[in-house]
């Protein structure tokens, strides 16, 4: 550790006697009390981060904690609006030979609670990195209850002792890297943002001079298999994807959008071995392949992580695809099915919270705190890929 650092959690530890003497029953109160300063809650109905008001945050953030996060755009939208991607690593400015992750959300602008979740565990990993072990709910027991979707000690509440070691362990150890607003033009259209960016279209191969509609669908617009679509044209309904003005339309060309060339530029230059993309809704959870039933080589450690998700989020976890991908045909064009694919990682899909946007503050706030646990979860679980050094085979579909 760093002297600085030293130095920090001594000031932390004398100014404890004063901040953390206030009780905290639960670290969703915690949570509340900052976002009430925020003002985040009015009457009850969450009011999610806007595009401008996560970029301010982030600043702020990054300013203030520049040892273990930092802040960086990775490219610009049609709109302008920086893509912003953050980094949370002892060392941050370096490239430690440490594993990747990486946590995704709002491929799709109008799926608030896939952005939101991230900027919240984002803001724990760095205020718990730099706090003492701390007793938080004064039952004289130290961090008795992790985050983990369970009640550890049995007291009757979840999770109300969260783990400051834990915080520090994982980002000694791993590097986690966010784009916590993939599709911020999406995010930012109208009054409940747009499932596709904003991009002017002209025709669905984008010959026409004239613009015909707007907007990609970015989830659609990873360069995988896309020849599957001229082969196999009604098993993978090139119609809805090739059509310009659909909901699906999956872009002139692979990667012909910056919000995706971004991500696969980030891909292409880290040592990521695990990812989720986050989404919303349905609260299940989903891996490759998407476009065929056919099980990767990886099934067994898709399911054994998924599994564990699964345990803290409660959500559902699709086996080999069943229910949501038919027999034949399926989904092209996707994250995860090009990131495992293409580079090997273990790619998820969490469709979150039973409604796009939630807008109940319990709701939301307990799913941030959820998904803390997951996103903690993960950053071990890639110690432990490491540590097995599983070497992934190159694969490819076809
Ligand atoms: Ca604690
Ligand atoms: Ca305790
Ligand atoms: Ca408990
Ligand atoms: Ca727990
Ligand atoms: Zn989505």
């Amino acid at each position: 550790m760093k002297k600085t650092l030293l130095n920090y959690i001594t000031l932390i530890i004398a100014l404890s006697l004063v901040i953390f003497t206030v009780p905290l029953n639960s670290l969703a109160s915690d949570m509340e009390q900052f976002f009430s300063k925020e003002p985040k809650i009015q009457n009850d109905v969450y009011q999610y981060f806007s595009y401008d008001t996560m970029t301010d945050f982030l600043i702020e953030l990054e300013k203030n904690n520049s040892e273990v996060m930092s802040l960086d755009s990775i490219g610009t939208t049609y709109e302008g609006r920086d893509i912003w991607m953050v980094k949370l690593s002892d060392n941050v400015e370096s490239n430690e030979d440490e594993p990747g992750i990486l946590l995704i959300g709002s491929h799709h602008g109008n799926e608030w609670p896939s952005f939101e979740i991230l900027i919240y565990f984002i803001r724990h990993m760095v205020e718990l990195y730099y706090k003492v072990n701390t007793d938080d709910d004064l039952d004289g027991q130290l961090n008795e209850d992790p985050i983990d979707g369970f009640d550890n000690d049995g007291d009757g509440s979840t999770d109300e002792d969260p783990s400051e070691d834990r915080v520090r362990d994982s980002l000694n150890n791993t590097q986690i890297f966010f784009i916590p607003m993939l599709n911020p033009d999406g995010v930012d259209y109208g009054d409940s943002g747009s499932r596709k960016n904003r991009v002017p279209n002209h025709g669905p191969f984008g010959f026409r001079d004239e613009v015909t509609s707007y907007g990609v669908n970015l989830n659609r617009n990873y360069g995988f298999d896309w020849i599957l679509y001229y082969l196999f044209p009604i098993h993978f309904h090139i119609l809805v994807n090739l059509m310009d003005a659909s909901f699906n339309y999956r872009g002139p060309s692979p990667f012909s959008e910056n919000e995706t060339k971004a991500v696969k530029s980030l891909v292409e230059n880290q040592n990521i071995c695990l990812s989720v993309s986050f989404h919303s809704y349905s609260e299940i959870i989903f891996y490759p392949w998407y476009h065929t039933s056919k099980k990767t080589p990886h099934e067994d450690t898709f399911i054994s992580i998924g599994e564990n998700m699964s345990k803290i989020n409660k959500y559902r976890l699709l086996i080999g695809g069943d229910y949501i991908i038919p027999k034949i045909g399926g989904t092209l064009g996707t994250y995860e099915n090009w990131a495992y694919g293409e580079h090997n990682i273990l790619a998820f899909n969490i469709e979150l919270c039973r409604s796009r946007v939630p807008t109940n503050t319990n709701i939301v706030l307990d799913t941030c705190l959820k998904h803390v646990g997951v996103g903690l979860y993960l950053s071990e679980r890639a110690q432990t890929l490491d540590i097995e050094k599983i070497k992934l085979p190159l694969l490819k579909s076809i």
